[in-house]
């Protein structure tokens, strides 16, 4: 089952996670595309989106979009990666859409991170890390992150949904990802780095040939 049919499986079987009457917070990706496409069948009451790209999405299937500051949390929130290790830490941010991302999963009692199966790594890095920056602050954050022996490329034309920069650092082999979490959280200037290992998911679901394999 090649990438594109793998994502569609494992976002179908998340959709089947989906509780009627429910609010679920929805991540961002071409892998999430698949997964809000089978939303109309769950019905669901509502998403708290991750991005604008996932809200007009969800709006042309009819489902209501909510304000994050309208809801106390979310039973479930499902999102993809660009990376994910066998802790069920993950690299995310290829998209733009980490910070965001970041603040519904942290809203969310449960985590369901859905991939194919090309996905799966056993250290984090060789995808470029996104950091999320203020624009004042990227030659700073880019000279912090080059100490701690990264090699940052800003990411041309893009502006998050937040109005700020991306950094994406290549050439980092991750063995502790929560210690460069907190490193990079510690740096002013940083809004949100696309490590999320301080809060993994809770569930993995793989979709490869052999169909959907879940990893918990
Ligand atoms: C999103 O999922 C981003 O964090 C990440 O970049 C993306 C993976 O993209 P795709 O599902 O298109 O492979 O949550």
């Amino acid at each position: 089952m090649g990438g594109e049919a793998g994502k569609r499986a494992a976002a179908e079987a998340a959709a089947a996670l989906v509780e009627a009457g429910s609010v679920i917070g929805v991540g961002t990706g071409s892998t999430v595309n698949h997964f809000i496409d089978a939303l109309p069948g769950r019905d669901c009451r509502g998403a708290v989106s991750s991005s604008e790209a996932s809200s007009a999405r969800l709006r042309e299937l009819g489902i209501p979009v909510l304000d994050a500051n309208e809801v106390d949390g979310l039973a479930l929130y499902v999102d993809g990666a660009d990376e994910v290790n066998r802790h069920l830490q993950m690299i995310k941010g290829g998209g733009g859409a980490l910070t965001r991302e970041k603040i519904v999963a942290a809203m969310s009692d449960r985590f369901v991170c859905i991939v194919d199966a090309a996905k799966r790594v056993g250290v984090l890095g060789a995808f470029p890390l996104p950091v999320e920056v203020i624009p004042m602050a990227r030659s700073f954050i880019g000279r912090e992150l080059a100490r701690l022996g990264g090699r940052p490329v800003l990411r041309e034309g893009f502006t998050t949904d937040n109005g700020n920069l991306i950094l994406d650092v290549h050439g980092l082999e991750i063995a502790e990802p929560i210690r460069l979490e907190r490193a990079l959280n510690d740096l002013p200037g940083v809004v949100t780095n696309g490590l999320f290992a301080l809060r993994p998911a809770d569930l993995l679901l793989v979709g490869s040939e052999g169909g959907v394999e879940r990893v918990e």
